[in-house]
């Protein structure tokens, strides 16, 4: 949405807060949990821009025993004086009229969140109650708001003022605190997720320097676990390190970068490691940017155009060598990039690309300057260099890499090619029906070939581990013999000759070992999925077999039970006398055994794996799957516990996470949470 200036003229969209109760999803998107927690994001963000802005240094954010949540920050408060053509107190104006989201005056805010700009009235019309609390001039003002049912007229309200603006005293506090209940008359769930805010309010303290925000979940049993503080002096420097942690680092600072063109504010941090994946995340007024946009754009060229000038000018470069491709300079780089924008304009599926054309020369001409003037000082000589030594190799290694790429796609169009040789492929014609298993080990593979339905699933046997990818480069992986196996079998190529449309299979469903090797297995070739072939994984194509963990028998009949939970129930029903096997692995069943349980669509469970945080995924990845020891260590015993259901995302699967035997693994799987039954 964009700003509005609020005067007598332009006052005339006064649409009631019932609109927004009869199609919520037209303000919020969805009523699931996703639009549940907009709501809070929507009063969150106005604290946030109060701070941005300068007003306000401290937000707190509190999830209360009785349902509801409260935000607080110690900015200006709330206007509460009348407003000049309504009539009524500006706080009532911002929480009953539609619209008036936009700030009241521009000039005063610059730049305002603009995604969930639709407004704190949205918020109030989705709530059972709402109250506000403003502390200005030294005096205790509150309002509260109510979507009872009308005693008398039966009529529900949308987000009535319960009373008149009140006046409870003295005061020496400051600012604005808003607190309210979700209507469990729109949403389906009302429960706030205690890892989904924290991590929010985590990204947006890294996002806003200094600002110190403090998360209370009032809910949790454990007092010590309650509360948490997120504050961060360096701000998106201080991100980088976070997003680096686990990863080893080719230099100790960050490179932080920072300026302002006309309107367009520009901030970026830096770091570089001995990886070799580019991780970009951007950023438009606090909110992310996942697809990119005129930002990244601007970015992207400033940076490839100053590397090369300095490489040419250090004398790196030759006179007879061509320049270097962003790409290669973006190899092993880690990256946060912030941009204020004045009337952002957001396009894309997803809302998650910034579309103005002012930004891109904008954001060129900061980091040109800021980067040049980095590059140039005497005491990064070292760094500039060693960085310049590492986009060539990179060249190199793509130059390896795409001649290997093109040999394995003229192998591919050859369907005899010996590289298939392994896989056992299916009849079907139609790629979205058919069904690719990738097992670990022959024998299994072997129990799968027999056991399948050939007309639409195939199956690749798995010889041991395979490579683990996150510390190779590209033409590493692409030697691997099981991996080219793998990127024949499905037809897509890989990394930037990836294309979904070649896919020959609709589901490509991982096979491994409910044991640690297995959950290795799985875990790298998760992570090659995410890092050569992302699109597989966000298109929903790659799923997780869950082979059950017992069988009970009593005479002819037979349970398999794929958690312990289902175990226990089965036991029950089965009574005295039934005999209980425990698989160690998918070897030891036999091909039917292998079809009734774990193949057969109409009984078996799939997970499919998705990514939701492409930050958090990464960083995981690195700390799960990177090479550092401590870090991965400490991760697993401060998430050690799996069984507890906050370190999860919400929609893991239970069952799933009973199965766990490797820790790593499974923090991973948390990360790529479960869809249940397919
Ligand atoms: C807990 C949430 O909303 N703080 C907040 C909001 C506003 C102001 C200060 C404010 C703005 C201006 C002048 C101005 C406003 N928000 C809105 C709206 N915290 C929280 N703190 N004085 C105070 O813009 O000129 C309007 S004012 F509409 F976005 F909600």
């Amino acid at each position: 949405m964009t700003p509005q200036t609020y005067n007598a003229g332009n006052i005339q969209v006064l649409e009631g807060l019932e609109a927004v109760r009869m199609r919520p999803g037209m303000y919020i998107g969805t009523t699931s949990a996703r639009g549940l927690h907009h709501l809070l994001w929507e009063i969150v963000d106005n604290a946030i821009d109060e701070a941005a802005n300068g007003f306000a240094d401290e937000v707190t954010v509190t999830l209360h025993r009785d349902g509801s949540a409260s935000v607080w920050d110690n900015g200006r408060g709330m206007p509460v004086d009348t407003h000049p053509t309504l009539g009524i107190p500006g706080v009532e104006v911002i929480f009953t009229v539609l619209h008036a989201g936009g700030k009241f005056n521009n000039d005063n805010y610059d730049y305002s969140g603009g995604l969930h700009g639709v407004g704190a009235s949205v918020v109030n019309a989705l709530s059972r109650w709402l109250t506000v609390d403003v502390y200005l001039n030294w005096t205790h003002y509150r309002m509260s708001f109510t979507s009872d049912t009308d005693p008398v007229t039966r009529k529900i309200a949308a987000g009535k003022p319960a009373g008149p603006l009140e006046v409870l005293g003295s005061t020496r506090k400051k600012g604005t605190l808003v607190r309210f209940l979700p209507d469990d008359r729109i949403f389906e769930d009302v429960k706030f997720q205690t890892e989904t805010v924290a991590r929010r309010l985590q990204e947006l303290a890294y996002l806003n320097r200094g600002v110190r925000i403090t998360f209370t979940d009032e809910r949790l049993a454990d007092p010590e676990a309650r509360t948490r503080v997120f504050c961060y002096d360096g701000g998106i420097s201080d991100y980088v390190l976070y997003l680096n942690a686990g990863k080893t680092a080719l230099q100790e600072d960050v490179i932080y970068l920072e300026g302002r063109r006309d309107t367009v504010i520009c901030r970026a941090a830096i770091q570089y490691t001995d990886g070799f994946t580019e991780s970009l995340f951007s950023y438009v007024n606090n909110i992310n940017t996942p697809e990119g946009g005129t930002h990244e754009t601007g970015f992207k060229a400033a940076f490839t155009k100053c590397f090369n000038d300095y490489a040419r000018r250090a004398g790196l470069l030759k006179e007879k060598d061509s320049n270097l491709s962003g790409e290669d300079f973006r190899e092993g780089l880690t990256c946060v990039l912030t941009t204020m924008v004045k009337n952002p304009q957001f396009e894309g599926q997803t809302k998650g690309r910034l579309g103005n054309s002012e930004v891109r020369p904008a954001v060129e001409a900061v980091i040109s300057q800021q980067l040049t003037d980095w590059l140039d000082n005497l005491k990064n000589q070292e760094v500039a260099s060693a960085i310049v030594a590492k986009a060539m190799r990179a060249a190199q290694a793509r130059e390896a890499a795409r001649k290997t790429r093109d040999n394995i796609r003229k192998a591919s169009q050859l369907e005899a090619a010996p590289l298939v040789g392994k896989l056992s492929s299916c009849t079907g014609r139609k790629w979205e029906d058919n069904e690719l298993f990738i097992v670990e080990g022959d024998s299994a593979g072997g129990s799968a070939k027999q056991g399948r339905d050939r007309r639409f699933q195939a199956i690749l046997p798995l010889r041991g581990k395979p490579l683990n990818v996150e510390k190779k480069h590209l033409d590493q992986v692409l030697a691997n013999e099981e991996f080219r196996s793998l990127i024949t079998a499905l037809g897509t190529g890989i990394d930037e000759g990836f294309s979904l449309s070649n896919l020959k299979y609709g589901k490509v469903i991982i096979l491994s070992d409910a044991d640690q090797d297995g959950a290795h297995i799985r875990a790298i070739l998760l992570t090659f999925f995410l890092r050569y072939m992302r699109d597989l994984i966000t298109g929903g194509h790659v799923y997780i077999g869950m082979p059950p963990l017992y069988k009970v028998q009593k005479g002819q009949n037979v349970i398999y039970a794929y958690d312990d939970k289902e175990l226990a129930k089965a036991t029950r029903s089965a009574g005295k006398g039934y005999t209980l096997q425990r698989y160690k692995g998918l070897g030891e069943m036999n091909p039917e055994q292998l079809w009734e349980t774990t193949m057969d669509p109409s009984r078996r469970k799939l997970m499919r794996v998705s990514i939701e945080d492409a930050a958090l995924v990464d960083r995981l990845t690195t700390v799960l799957m990177g090479d550092k020891v401590e870090p991965r260590r400490d991760y697993i015993s401060e998430h050690a516990d799996f069984n507890k259901e906050d370190h999860f995302d919400e929609k893991l699967d239970q069952s799933a996470a009973s199965r766990r035997d490797n820790a790593a693994a499974a923090a991973f799987d948390a990360k790529f949470p479960a869809e249940g039954r397919v």
